[in-house]
């Protein structure tokens, strides 16, 4: 499958050394302002190239609007979204076009389908994530404009190391999204250490919706716990996904987990903004878990398609930690969700009249 939601639907295409990649986003509703422009930060804030901490390749990512756009606005037609590859460099796939790298999706592609494009990785590669992002441009102005909605996120580990402060206004003004200002140097130094030892690091990244309204989610399939779970699980790289306090629920008690409500706020947001699958008005919070890239150019013992053994090297440019890379990647799954469920709410539930004064959010959360 290349397709993900239900009455937002958003297509992905192509590979990362083919002509271009693209999607196409439907459902979308009619009336929503889209310029070209509106692409160009959330595509470098997720981009290749744009500090020495990630890969060296460096693409332009500059969005074409195919359809769905007219003085624009969008027409509720197809939004088909193109941007054209044109720094790829295939010759540093040559010498493992026939080897599995280990850790790397290459194994699985070749047993699933018997035939791979082995430049960049293909479809497999993280370049596909760029119209994940495209695509969220159009939810995250939406959702802004509909309901007041607002995503976010940070980075909240990389390796061992841990933010010693949470400042939202810290997160943009480095290439980690890391919150603590204080820690940016260290992070540099110890980045550069990595790069140079030619290994790689996993990270964790946390994912915030502000502004969810309660009432939007599935109760039983469809949930949106569950929708976050599986769309942070589709980005490349992730091994673990958490919805509030996650796993660190197993060791509270009931007393402290369930999140105390006055008529003045939730007192807490342990559930992380979601309850019996459905928001409850509480800020959403997704954390999202990457593994270490697996193309590293320490060599390591594999076997190649014929089931020879072999040395694989990976050589060319790749990113010491893909999570360094991957926050506008969460915001934008994040986002696709968010937007589909509160079409689907809006389908079956939109002349339900509320009957109990809404909570407000935990000021804390
Ligand atoms: C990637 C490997 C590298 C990264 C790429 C993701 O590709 P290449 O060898 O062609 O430089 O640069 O990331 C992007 C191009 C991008 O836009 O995210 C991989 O194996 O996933």
């Amino acid at each position: 499958m290349n397709t993900f939601g239900h009455l937002l639907r958003v297509t992905t295409f192509g590979e990362s050394h083919g002509p271009a990649i693209g999607c196409v986003i439907d459902g979308c509703p009619p009336g929503v302002a889209i310029a070209p422009e509106d692409f160009a930060h959330d595509l470098a804030r997720r981009a290749t190239g744009r500090s020495r901490h990630t890969s060296a390749r460096r693409e332009e990512d500059a969005v074409e609007i195919l359809s769905g756009v007219y003085e624009g606005v969008t027409t509720g037609t197809p939004i088909a979204l193109l941007v054209r590859n044109t720094d790829q460099r295939s010759k540093d796939y040559r010498d493992i076009a026939r080897q599995f790298r280990p850790g790397h999706a290459d194994y699985a592609y070749w047993h699933k389908y018997g035939v791979r494009d082995p430049r960049g990785g293909g479809r497999s590669s993280a370049r596909e994530t760029t119209m994940r992002v495209a695509a969220a441009v159009v939810a995250k102005k939406w959702l802004a404009e509909r309901h007041g909605v607002t995503v976010r996120g940070h980075m909240a580990q990389i390796g061992d190391v841990l933010p010693r402060a949470h400042d939202w206004n810290a997160v943009e003004d480095n290439p980690f999204f890391w919150p603590c200002a204080e820690q940016v140097p260290e992070l540099e130094a110890y980045v550069d250490a990595l790069r140079k030892s030619g290994d790689s690091v996993g990270a964790k990244v946390v994912a915030v919706a502000d502004g969810v309204p309660p009432g939007w989610g599935e109760p039983v399939y469809g949930k949106l716990d569950g929708e976050l779970a599986a769309a942070m699980m589709s980005i490349n790289a992730v091994k673990g996904v958490e919805i509030g306090d996650g796993f660190a629920s197993v060791a509270q008690k009931g007393t402290v987990h369930r999140d105390v409500m006055t008529p003045a706020g939730f007192l807490s947001n342990h559930a992380g903004g979601v309850l019996g699958g459905i928001s409850s008005g509480q800020p959403v919070v997704v954390s999202v878990a990457f593994k270490p890239t697996s193309s590293l150019r320490l060599p390591v013992e594999g076997v190649d398609v014929d089931g020879n053994v072999v040395d694989v090297i990976t050589t060319g440019r790749h990113d010491p930690c893909v999570g360094i890379r991957a926050t506008p990647i969460c915001e934008a799954m994040l986002a696709l969700v968010l937007m589909d469920q509160a079409l689907r709410h809006r389908a079956q539930c939109g002349d339900v009249d509320e009957v109990t004064p809404r909570i407000p959010p935990s000021a804390d959360a």
